[in-house]
């Protein structure tokens, strides 16, 4: 699921991103499909564009604690590519 914020000063408007009705377009949108339940993929965070392509990415640990790292994109995100096969499950929070 995607909630798109509203621009507001620079940012972006905090409220917007509270309610998809609030939110730019009114709804929210698919952004990814299978594999993004929090049983198939515990541990998700978005992080500031780290491929230079200015689009925020993702980061993402499934259950197995491999991690992986998603290019962000407009409507959907990219392929996956993995990050590191250490087990990160015991884990709190990474980023
Ligand atoms: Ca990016």
């Amino acid at each position: 699921m995607l909630r798109k914020g509203k621009p507001s000063g620079g940012g972006v408007d905090l409220t917007s991103l509270a309610y998809a009705a609030n939110s730019l377009g009114g709804a929210d949108i698919t952004y990814g499909t299978g594999g993004w339940l929090k049983t198939q993929m515990p541990h998700v965070i978005g992080t500031p564009d780290v491929n230079k392509d200015n689009i925020p990415d993702i980061w993402a640990v499934d259950t197995t604690g491999t991690m992986y790292f998603y290019t962000g994109g407009r409507t959907a995100h990219g392929s996956r590519i993995t990050a590191t096969w250490v087990n990160w499950n015991g884990t709190l929070a990474f980023g």
